[in-house]
């Protein structure tokens, strides 16, 4: 495969941040937008789809894509990639959280019908520090995993609430259909960014299996004290605990602490840790200790370490990315050249759509934990 003919359904926030990067690796040749709510003049030199319920169909059946992105709002994923794989297109598919269980069964069924790939489009796979951590922790450095921790920590008031402090209102952002979930439920909305390089790095899924889940809720604070610092409408119903913490064990003993943390002021963070029986790594200080070659029971900067286990997609393509991608510091684009190796048949991509089918399901299996306060086996 030397191009591959590309598509686009949802070209909203996300979408268009990857129709940009895309626009740097001529592999990927894309042919037309659907969005009912993109203007063809955000979009230049492709026909965009944007009239009638049946646009995205338009597409498929007028420029037969062989892979189409989608980064349509959540609810809308399935039903698109179940569209584009009756279509034969392969799908790379943008994440979130799970809707309910099982909710990508029929999807997988249908793609392995029809011999379409799902590419589960988790960025924070590809960054630089967890993909030389794999390498460390294949390598044996950190020894046996026994201890995980990972989450989404991103104040998203800005993004939920207008300045008025009106909820779900921020024009044209994903704002108008995210701020729902937390107005009606309480979970982790959002596992795969801290989950998926966890179960990358400890092989879960492959190796290992996750075996149960215990979630916990905070309560919902965050949001009102914005909605009241804003001088908006304190009477709405806020769900989402502000800080829900999920502990999952897996069948060899693993240990995982997973945090969505959404709602309250804080920088940024993935807040990682992997330790092991000979050594631990801390993302957000960027420490490692190395029982034996650090000096005693003190930490030292991770740096010489994940430059000496870089992994090779950085090193093939880690320049470039830095060059375009400064936004998410290189990972999505390389994701997309990860994306261009398979279909090349160069190199497997890092992750399935089994796998986001496991990540996600953090979602409904949380919420069950929280209500009926009972720890679920999955
Ligand atoms: O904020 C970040 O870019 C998130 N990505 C992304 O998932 C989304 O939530 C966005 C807000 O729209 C990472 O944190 C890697």
């Amino acid at each position: 495969m030397d191009k591959v003919r590309t598509a686009f359904i949802g070209v909203g926030y996300r979408g268009k941040q990857l129709f940009r990067l895309l626009q740097n690796i001529p592999f990927f040749q894309v042919q037309a937008v659907a969005d009912p709510g993109v203007k063809s003049s955000e979009i230049s030199g492709i026909p965009c789809y944007n009239q009638g319920e049946d646009a995205c169909l338009d597409m498929l059946k007028e420029h037969h894509p062989e892979l189409v992105f989608i980064a349509s709002p959540w609810q809308y994923h399935v039903q698109h990639a179940l569209l584009c794989v009756e279509y034969g297109c392969h799908v790379a598919l943008e994440i979130k959280g799970g809707l309910y269980i099982d909710e990508y069964t029929p999807l997988m069924e249908l793609a392995e019908q029809h011999g379409c790939r799902v590419y589960p489009l988790e960025n924070t796979l590809f960054m630089r520090e967890n993909l030389s951590i794999l390498n460390i922790v294949e390598s044996g450095l950190l020894g046996e995993i026994v201890y995980m921790r990972g989450g989404y920590r991103h104040d998203l008031r800005h993004l939920l609430l207008d300045d008025a402090g009106n909820i779900g209102n921020r024009e044209k952002t994903e704002s108008v259909w995210r701020s729902k979930f937390y107005q009606e439920e309480n979970g982790d909305l959002y596992p795969t960014h801290g989950l998926a390089p966890l179960c990358m790095i400890a092989g879960i899924n492959r190796k290992d299996r996750i075996r149960s889940l215990t979630s916990f809720a905070s309560k919902p604070a965050g949001m009102l004290q914005r909605i009241k610092d804003l001088g908006g409408n304190t009477d709405v119903e806020i769900r989402t605990g502000d800080v829900v913490i999920t502990q999952l064990e897996t069948e060899n003993g693993i240990l995982l602490s997973l945090t969505h943390d959404t709602t309250l002021p804080r920088p940024r963070s993935l807040d990682f840790e992997i330790q092991g029986t000979k050594g631990i790594w801390q993302g957000d200080r960027r420490l490692i200790y190395i029982e034996g070659s650090s000096p005693d029971e003190t930490w030292e900067a991770d740096r010489t370490y994940i430059d000496c286990y870089e992994h090779s997609y950085w090193q093939q393509w880690g320049r470039k990315a830095l060059e375009v991608d400064s936004h998410h510091q290189g990972m999505d684009y390389i994701m997309l050249k990860a994306l261009e190796a398979d279909l090349r048949e160069e190199y497997p991509y890092p992750a399935t759509l089994d796998d986001l089918a496991l990540w996600t399901s953090v979602t409904p299996w949380s919420k069950i934990s929280i209500s009926e306060r009972r720890t679920v086996r999955l």
